[in-house]
């Protein structure tokens, strides 16, 4: 029988018991948290030092306990497997310093910038096994030699011609350096990165620290979450905190996690609204009766049917590369999310086009040839300089419009993996020689599979070129949290009237989708109007 001790707290004294994660008679593991403690500024987990089965609890919730205290007991011989017996000699045998370590991730929760915390040795981190594939590319790195990162964070993401793969590390901790780059071909058991192990102390340490309110991650699980959330159809009633507070322990997260709940819209019946482990196995529960309800009433959105196309003829595979998954991804979150309209215009650009044509003639020697794209793109910038509700986005929690004091355009570009859109920063303030160049550039990096994460970020408005190829007008997707998204497409001679008689002009058709809850069609209508002064006239951008 062991007698379960709260271990050296490492300081405080009289810490409450938030949380009680066992009963009697419920079988533990070595290292299963027992009790949840916190303190003003910490929540920590106290671990069983050894398997066993829990013989009583002599403490309940809001006890106030300190370093030594007993807290119950535990059958140790009752864990039955010759490996908890292992276990436990070994525990017994084992000099006096090395029984003490077990207290340390406990004292370290507490004394968060100790600067006696044991730091593992760097360790190397190797290709996994690829299921038989051998020098498989590396199409893209997402971590670079500084960043913290979680054991299942992605790390690279490999392309074979039968599949593309996300390698995660396998281990948290902070990376010591990268031994792959975009291009490389590895195989497994090849040098993938150099990491400094997160430490078991300093795990918990970070889970430890994190204060109850407002902390960094309640927030951002809340904005990580935000976006599938608005695109399920929320049936149930949920208790969410607006504010974005959330007030959970570590184990309690960590379940979360494991059911991928959103801690922010489960409603906290613990002490001080805090939420337990029934509070997410309740919302769990009342999500899935919930979502059958809604099969059941056909609201809400249907599953496509699976069909076994092999029964209608032959048929082959192709798997979507990791750019193809990533846009399908993109335009399922938009088009659930976005309420969108498009308003469609034409554009005299007859003047612009003779004017295109000259410049092209002037700039020839210096290798520079115009398209109509940048100069659309100058007088997007005006256009949205005269409407900034267009370069703005809805805030997370909908209530507010962030006004952005800039103007990044992202451009579409067509690319032999799929569509990539680089963003051309500060269109305002360039020329439409310096957005030519920019342009080109970036599609060529694009298209070659080498643009930089960061040219594809920052955008407050999408445009969509489908000029080049054709077609008269399309409905372009709003690419939130952008509000507005314009479509070109091929433009055409077409007889128009200019009072007494029909005459030949070259008209830009223009498709512009906008989200409906931030701009109203009105506005939409006089953006649209506006943008078509500017190409018709590019001089008026100048005034
Ligand atoms: N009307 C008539 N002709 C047009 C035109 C238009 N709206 N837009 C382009 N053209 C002409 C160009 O002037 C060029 O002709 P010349 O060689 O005779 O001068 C030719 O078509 C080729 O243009 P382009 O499309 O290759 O080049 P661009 O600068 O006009 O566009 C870019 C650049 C990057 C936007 C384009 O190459 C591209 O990738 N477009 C596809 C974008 C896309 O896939 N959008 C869909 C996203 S949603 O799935």
């Amino acid at each position: 029988m062991t007698t379960l001790k709260i271990p050296d707290l490492g300081g405080p004294s009289q810490v409450e018991i938030i949380e009680i994660l066992v009963s009697a008679g419920d079988s533990v593991e070595a290292e299963q948290a027992l009790i949840v403690l916190e303190t003003d500024k910490a929540t920590m987990e106290i671990p069983a030092e050894t398997a066993g089965v829990i013989k009583s609890l002599s403490v309940k919730v809001g006890d106030k306990v300190s370093s030594g205290d007993v807290f119950g007991e535990l059958d140790s011989d009752a864990s039955g497997t010759e490996e908890n017996a292992a276990e436990e000699k070994n525990a017994e045998n084992a000099p006096a310093a090395e029984q003490k370590t077990m207290e340390v991730p406990v004292k370290s929760a507490v004394e968060s910038t100790s600067p006696q915390s044991a730091e593992p040795a760097a360790v190397d981190i190797v290709i996994p096994d690829l299921g038989g594939s051998e020098q498989v590319e590396v199409i893209e790195v997402q971590v670079s030699a500084g960043d913290e990162i979680d054991a299942e964070q992605t790390v690279l993401v490999l392309e074979s011609d039968k599949a593309s793969m996300e390698i995660p590390a396998g281990q948290a901790g902070t990376i010591v350096s990268l031994a792959v780059a975009v291009g490389a071909k590895v195989s497994a058991g090849d040098l993938m990165l150099t990491l400094q192990p997160k430490a078991a102390l300093s795990t918990k340490t970070e889970i430890a620290k994190t204060p109850p309110k407002k902390t960094e991650t309640a927030e951002s699980e809340v904005a990580a979450a935000s976006e599938p959330q608005r695109a399920a159809p929320d049936t149930v009633t949920s208790s969410s905190t607006p504010q974005g507070e959330v007030h959970a322990g570590p184990a309690v997260r960590k379940l979360a996690r494991e059911f991928g709940v959103e801690l922010a819209l489960v409603k906290g019946n613990g002490p001080k609204h805090r939420i337990t482990k029934d509070d997410i196995q309740h919302y769990v529960k009342q999500r899935l009766s919930a979502a059958s309800s809604t099969v059941q009433t056909g609201a809400g959105i249907p599953t496509v049917p699976v069909v076994d196309f092999a029964k209608f003829g032959p048929v082959s595979e192709s798997p979507l590369n990791n750019i193809k998954r990533a846009t399908a991804r993109a335009m399922t979150t938009a088009w659930l999310n976005v309420p969108q309209v498009t308003q469609f215009d034409q554009a005299d650009i007859t003047d612009l086009e003779n004017y295109r044509k000259q410049q092209n003639d002037r700039y020839a020697r210096q290798g520079i040839k115009f398209s109509i794209v940048p100069f659309v793109l100058k007088a997007i910038a005006k256009t949205l300089e005269d409407f900034p509700v267009f370069n703005a986005s809805l805030s997370a929690d909908g209530e507010k419009l962030i006004l952005k004091q800039y103007v990044h355009i992202g451009v579409a570009v067509d690319t032999p993996k799929g569509l990539l859109v680089p963003v051309i920063r500060d269109v305002n303030q360039k020329s439409v020689t310096q957005i030519t160049q920019e342009l080109t550039d970036k599609a060529e990096l694009a298209r070659l599979g080498k643009l930089p994460l960061t040219d594809m970020q920052g955008g407050c408005f999408s445009l969509s070129s489908l000029g080049g190829i054709g077609g008269t007008a399309f409905t372009p997707i709003v690419n939130p949290p952008e509000v507005a998204i314009l479509g070109l497409s091929k433009a055409s001679m077409q007889p128009v009237w200019d009072g007494s008689a029909f005459v030949p002009r070259l008209m830009l058709p223009l498709s512009l989708s906008y989200d409906h809850r931030v701009v109203d069609g009105a506005e939409a209508a006089r953006f649209g109007q506006r943008l078509v002064m500017y190409l018709q006239d590019l001089r008026d951008v100048l005034m």
